[in-house]
C-alpha cells in the first residue's frame, strides 16, 4: 500500500503481532525494534528513555536506560476502589511509586522496564482494566463527564462511553496472545451493540479498521451541559448530552474534527474546535460513531502523518460533503444541531451532594500527579481512602479526581481520612492554580523541547503573588502547560498557555474561552521562563482592575487588545503580533 512507513508496518504486522514476542524474549537489550515500538502503542506502550540520564549513559557507552510507558484504559474514567487499590499496588512494584491520571482521563506508568512488561500488563487485565488501544491509529481512551452530581443523566452518558468503547476496540487476537499468553486471561471485551453497519471490510478480523487501521490517533468523548470539563471541541469526535427536560437525554449534538497538536514553524498544522455535524438519538449514536471512525478509514491522508487526523479530513472535504459521507454509511440523514450552553472547562472541588443525597468530592491533583512526597502523602492517602470506599473513583479530564458516590453514612468516615492526610486544603490554593495542567514532557517524554509538570507549579509560586497583589486570589484562570507543540494539556484552550520551544523558552498564548470554545492566540514568542512573570504582570493587574463585571481573563485580553481573537482554527497562526518583552516587576 502506498502510504508512510506506518502503513507499511502496520500492514507486515499481522493484525498489530509486529515480532513484538521476539523482542520481549530478547535478554540483550531494554528494548524492542523499531517498527515494534510502532505497534505496541496499539497495545497502550511507549518506549522511552530517561533522558535525564541520556549525556551520562552515552559518556559510559551504556544504551540509554530504556523503560516503558503504560496507559490503561478506563472509560468515562470511572474506576472501582479495588481497581484503584490494584493500581496503587502496581505503581509501587514496577513505576517507582507514582501513579499519573492524564488528561483523557486514563492511568500511566512510567519507567516499567521490559523484563516487568508482561506481568504488568497480565495484571492490569486481571484487574478487568486493559491497555489495549490506549494509544496507537485507532479509537483511544472513551472520556466522558465525570460529574454524577451534576445531573440524573449522567449514568446514561456513560453507558454510551462504554458502548462506543466495546464497539470500537480492534478485536486481533494479537493482544491475548502477546501478553495474556493466549489463553488463561479474561478477554478483552469486545461487543457489538448495536450490531455492525453494513457488513465487515477487510475480512473479518477487524471489521470496523480493516488491516491498516486508522490513519492517524482518534479520540472520543461524550459532555454533558452546561459542563465542558471534557473538552469535547479538542476531540475528532464528540456526543453533548441535550436533555430532555425530563431526566433523560434526548440525543446528542455530534461534533467532528477537534484536535491540538501542530509542530512549531509549519502553519499548516494548528489547533482545531471540532464543528456540529448534527444531531442523533441515543439508539443511533453508537452507529454513528462507527460510520465517522469509517470516513476517516477511507478518507483520511495515510502518505502524511502531520496532515493525517481527522481535522483535516474535514478541512479538505468540507463538514458538508463530510455529513453526505456520514449519513451515507448509516442510511439516514442526521438531525439539525440543538440548543446547549456550557459555562466552564475545569472542575469544580470539594463536597458535593447529588439527586439522591449521594456525596462527591472533587480533590486537586496537581498535574495528575499520584505520589507520596515529604509533608504530603497523597498516594498513601487515597489508598486508605480506596481501602474502605464503596463507591467509586472518577478521573477527570483536567487530571484530577473526584471521589465518589458516598453514601451518606460513610462520608464522616471519608472526610476524615482526607483530613488526616491534608487532602482537604482547595482554599489554600488560588484559583489560577485550581485551573492548571500540564503534560508529562521531561524526563519520560521522546517529544517534549522543555519542562513541563515539573515546571509549572513553580511558575505558577512566582504568577500566584501578582495574583494575590491584584486581589484575583478567588478567580478562577485557566492555565496550561506543555513541553512542546502536540497539545497534551490542551494548551490553546487555556486562557494562559505556555508552549515549550527549547529548554527554558516558551511560547505564551492567550484569550481562550473560559468553556472551552474558542482558541487562544499567540502574545509572545520564545519568552524564557525567567521573564514570564515580567510579561504577565502588567496583563494581570489590568483585568484586575478594568474587568467588566463578570468578564473572563480570556475574554478580556481580546477587548483589551492583547490579542486579537482566534474564530477558526486555520487562523490560529494568524494576527501574531511580535512584541519585545516589556518587563513588569
Ligand atoms: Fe499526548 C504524544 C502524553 C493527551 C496530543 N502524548 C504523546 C506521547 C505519547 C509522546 C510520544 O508520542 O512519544 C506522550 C507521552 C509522555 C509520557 O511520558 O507520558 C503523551 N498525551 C500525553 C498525556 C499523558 C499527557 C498528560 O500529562 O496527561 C495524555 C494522555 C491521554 C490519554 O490518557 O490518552 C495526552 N495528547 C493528549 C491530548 C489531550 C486530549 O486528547 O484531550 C492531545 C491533544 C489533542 C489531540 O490529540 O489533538 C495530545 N500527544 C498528542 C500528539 C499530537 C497529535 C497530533 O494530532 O498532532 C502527540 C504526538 C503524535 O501523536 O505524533 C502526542
Ligand atoms: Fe510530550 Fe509534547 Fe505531549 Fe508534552 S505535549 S507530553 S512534551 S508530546
Amino acid at each position: 500500500m502506498a502510504g508512510s512507513k506506518n502503513e507499511d508496518i502496520k500492514e507486515a504486522s499481522n493484525y498489530l503481532r509486529g515480532s513484538l514476542l521476539d523482542g520481549l524474549a530478547d535478554t540483550s537489550t531494554g528494548a524492542i525494534s523499531k517498527d515494534d515500538q510502532q505497534l505496541s502503542k496499539f497495545h497502550g506502550i511507549y518506549q522511552q528513555d530517561d533522558r535525564d540520564l541520556r549525556r551520562e549513559r552515552r559518556k559510559a557507552k551504556l544504551e540509554p536506560a530504556y523503560s516503558f510507558m503504560i496507559r490503561v484504559r478506563v472509560p468515562g474514567g470511572v474506576a472501582t476502589p479495588g481497581q484503584w487499590l490494584e493500581m496503587d499496588r502496581l505503581a509501587g512494584q514496577y513505576a517507582g511509586g507514582a501513579l499519573k491520571l492524564t488528561t483523557r482521563q486514563a492511568f500511566q506508568f512510567h519507567g516499567v522496564i521490559k523484563a516487568d512488561l508482561k506481568e504488568t500488563i497480565a495484571e492490569i487485565n486481571a484487574s478487568l482494566l486493559d491497555t489495549v488501544a490506549a494509544c496507537g491509529d485507532v479509537n483511544r481512551n472513551v472520556m466522558c463527564n465525570p460529574n454524577p452530581y451534576q445531573s440524573e443523566v449522567h449514568g446514561q452518558a456513560q453507558d454510551l462511553a462504554q458502548k462506543i468503547s466495546d464497539h470500537l476496540t480492534p478485536r486481533t487476537g494479537a493482544y491475548h496472545e502477546i501478553w495474556l499468553d493466549g489463553g488463561d486471561g479474561e478477554k478483552v471485551k469486545v461487543t457489538h451493540d448495536p450490531p455492525l453497519l453494513g457488513g465487515s471490510f477487510d475480512g473479518d478480523e477487524e471489521p470496523i479498521y480493516g488491516k491498516h487501521y486508522l490513519p492517524r490517533k482518534f479520540k472520543i468523548v461524550v459532555a454533558v451541559p452546561p459542563s465542558n470539563d471534557v473538552d469535547v471541541f479538542a476531540h475528532d469526535l464528540g456526543y453533548i448530552a441535550i436533555l430532555d427536560g425530563d431526566g433523560g437525554i434526548a440525543g446528542y449534538n455530534v461534533t467532528v474534527g477537534g484536535g491540538m497538536g501542530m509542530s512549531h514553524g509549519k502553519t499548516e498544522t494548528f489547533p482545531r474546535l471540532a464543528d456540529q455535524l448534527g444531531f442523533c438519538t441515543p439508539e443511533r449514536a453508537v452507529a454513528v460513531a462507527e460510520a465517522v471512525v469509517k470516513v476517516q478509514r477511507d478518507h483520511g491522508n495515510r502518505e502524511n502523518r502531520l496532515n493525517a487526523r481527522l481535522k483535516y479530513t474535514v478541512e479538505r472535504m468540507g463538514i458538508e460533503a463530510f455529513r453526505a459521507e456520514v449519513e451515507k454509511l448509516l442510511g439516514e440523514e442526521l438531525g439539525e444541531p440543538r440548543e446547549f450552553a456550557f459555562d466552564h472547562n475545569g472542575d469544580r472541588y470539594g463536597w458535593v451532594e447529588d439527586h439522591r443525597g449521594h456525596w462527591h468530592f472533587t480533590l486537586f491533583v496537581e498535574n495528575g500527579r499520584v505520589y507520596d512526597s515529604e509533608g504530603y502523602a497523597l498516594r498513601t492517602g487515597l489508598r486508605e481512602i480506596a481501602e474502605v470506599h464503596r463507591g467509586d473513583f472518577r478521573l477527570t479530564a483536567n487530571q484530577n479526581l473526584i471521589i465518589a458516590d458516598i453514601a451518606p453514612d460513610a462520608k464522616a468516615e471519608i472526610e476524615a481520612l482526607l483530613e488526616r492526610h491534608k487532602m482537604i486544603d482547595a482554599g489554600e490554593r488560588t484559583g489560577l492554580r485550581l485551573n492548571s495542567m500540564a503534560c508529562v514532557a521531561l524526563p519520560t517524554c521522546g517529544l517534549a523541547l522543555a519542562e513541563s509538570q515539573r515546571y509549572l507549579p513553580t511558575l505558577i509560586d512566582e504568577l500566584d503573588e501578582v495574583i494575590e497583589e491584584a486581589g484575583l486570589r478567588e478567580d478562577a484562570i485557566t492555565i496550561r502547560m506543555t513541553g512542546c507543540p502536540n497539545g497534551c494539556a490542551r494548551p490553546y484552550l487555556g486562557e494562559i498557555g505556555f508552549v515549550g520551544r527549547a529548554p527554558g523558552k516558551y511560547n505564551i498564548y492567550l484569550g481562550a474561552g473560559f468553556a472551552g470554545d474558542r482558541l487562544s492566540k499567540l502574545y509572545m514568542k520564545s519568552a524564557k521562563s525567567e521573564d514570564i512573570r515580567g510579561i504577565l504582570a502588567p496583563v494581570i493587574r489590568d483585568y484586575a482592575e478594568n474587568r467588566a463585571d463578570g468578564e473572563r481573563f480570556g475574554d478580556f485580553v481580546i477587548r483589551a487588545g492583547y490579542v486579537k481573537a482566534t474564530e477558526e482554527g486555520r487562523d490560529f497562526h494568524a494576527d501574531f503580533i511580535e512584541r519585545e518583552p516589556a518587563l513588569a516587576p
